[in-house]
C-alpha cells in the first residue's frame, strides 16, 4: 500500500516436518468381532486352518482404514516453488497495484502514489506503455480488472472506484462500493471479487458494484489478513498477501487457502542486482488461452512469467505462517 515500509518477510531455513498425524485409533472397520459369537473348542480347532486368511485380511483392512484417514487428514496447503521463465521490462517507476492480460501480448496496470496513479495499457514484450489515464492527484489506484469492455479500478482509502473503456482508457462512470477499503479486483467472468486489504473476499455484482457475498479467507484456521492483488486461475482466487513474498491460491466457494507460492528469489535476485528501491511483490496476470502466469512488484524493474512447481519437502505450518501471515491491516487514515 501507500507507505513503503521495508519488507517485515523475514526467511526461515526450511526445517520441514510432517504435519500428518494419521490417527490410528481403533475403529469399528477393523475386523475385530464387534459380537461375541458362542464357539466351543472344537469349532475353534475347526478354524484354525483359517486363521492365516482371516488375519490377512484383518490386517488389510486395518491398513485401509489408516490410509484412509491419512487422505482425509493431509489436508495442509501444497507448497510451490517458481520457474522464472521469461522476463520482461517493467516501468520501474510503476507502483504496480493492478495487473490483467487481457490477449495479444498486452497488459493493463493500475498504478498508485498520490499524483502518480494511473491506468495504462502495456505491450508485454517490451514494457511499453500504449496507453495511459493519468489519475487525478486525489485518488490512489488500486485494484483493476476487466469485464468485457470495461475496466473496472478501486482507490486506496476511498470507496470511489471507475470503469473505463478498454480501448482509450476514457472514463465511463464513477462508482461506490461497499468493501471497506479499495485493494485488489478480479473477475470469474461474471461479478468482480475484490479485496479490502482484509481477510474477506467480496463478490461484487457488476452491474450495481453491491456486494452479493463474502468470504473470509482462512489457512489453517488463521484468517489471511492483508489480502491484495488478486487474479481468478481456473476458478481459484490467487492473492497477493501485503507485505508477504507469498501469493495465496484460495478456494473461492470456502475461502479456504488451498496453497502457498512462495517467491522470495524474485525481490530478493532484484535487490541483490543492485535495485534497492523496489517495494514489494504485488501484481498477478493469468493468460488463460496459453497458460502462462505473470508476476511483477511495486516500482520492480521486471515482470516475470513463471512456472510453478510443487515442494516435496515435509510441510511445516511455522514456517509458513511466518512467511506468509500477516497481522491485520490498521484502517486509520493517516
Ligand atoms: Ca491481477
Amino acid at each position: 500500500m501507500a507507505s513503503k515500509k521495508k519488507l517485515m518477510a523475514s526467511k526461515k531455513k526450511l526445517n520441514k516436518r510432517s504435519v500428518i498425524h494419521p490417527q490410528t485409533t481403533a475403529t469399528n472397520t477393523s475386523m475385530a468381532p464387534s459380537r461375541r459369537p458362542n464357539l466351543s473348542c472344537g469349532k475353534l480347532a475347526f478354524l484354525a486352518p483359517a486363521l492365516p486368511v482371516l488375519c490377512f485380511f484383518g490386517l488389510l483392512s486395518i491398513f485401509w482404514s489408516w490410509s484412509s484417514k491419512l487422505t482425509v487428514d493431509h489436508s495442509s496447503p501444497v507448497l510451490y516453488a517458481i520457474e522464472v521463465v521469461n522476463e520482461f521490462p517493467h516501468d520501474p517507476q510503476a507502483f504496480t497495484q493492478g495487473l490483467l492480460y487481457a490477449g495479444n501480448d498486452t497488459l493493463f496496470e493500475s498504478t498508485g502514489l498520490s499524483g502518480e496513479s494511473s491506468v495504462r495499457k502495456v505491450a508485454l514484450q517490451t514494457g511499453k506503455v500504449e496507453a495511459i489515464h493519468k489519475m487525478d492527484w486525489s485518488y490512489f489506484g488500486e485494484g483493476l480488472t476487466l469485464l468485457g469492455d470495461r475496466l473496472f479500478q478501486v482507490t486506496w482509502l476511498k470507496k470511489t472506484g471507475f470503469i473505463y473503456d478498454r480501448y482509450n482508457l476514457s472514463k465511463f462512470e464513477e462508482f461506490t462500493h461497499q468493501m471497506q477499503d479499495g485493494w485488489g479486483l478480479a473477475t470469474d467472468g461474471k461479478s468482480l471479487i475484490g479485496s479490502d486489504g482484509t481477510s474477506t473476499l467480496y463478490q461484487l455484482d457488476v452491474q450495481t458494484l453491491k456486494v452479493m457475498s463474502k468470504r473470509i479467507v482462512t489457512h489453517n484456521g488463521h484468517e489471511v489478513h492483508s489480502l491484495n492483488e488478486l487474479e481468478y486461475v481456473n476458478g481459484e482466487v490467487w492473492a497477493n498477501i501485503w507485505q508477504s513474498d507469498c501469493i495465496a491460491r484460495i478456494s473461492y466457494t470456502e475461502g479456504k487457502v488451498l496453497g502457498w507460492i512462495l517467491l522470495p528469489n524474485l525481490r530478493e535476485g532484484l535487490i541483490a542486482t543492485g535495485y534497492h528501491g523496489i517495494d514489494v511483490l504485488n501484481g498477478i496476470a493469468w493468460d488463460g488461452e496459453n497458460k502462462r502466469l505473470f508476476v511483477t512488484g511495486k516500482l520492480w524493474p521486471k515482470l516475470y512469467e513463471i512456472k510453478l512447481h510443487r515442494m516435496q519437502n515435509n510441510y511445516d505450518d511455522e514456517f509458513v505462517q511466518q512467511l506468509c501471515l500477516r497481522k491485520p491491516f490498521n484502517f486509520v487514515k493517516p
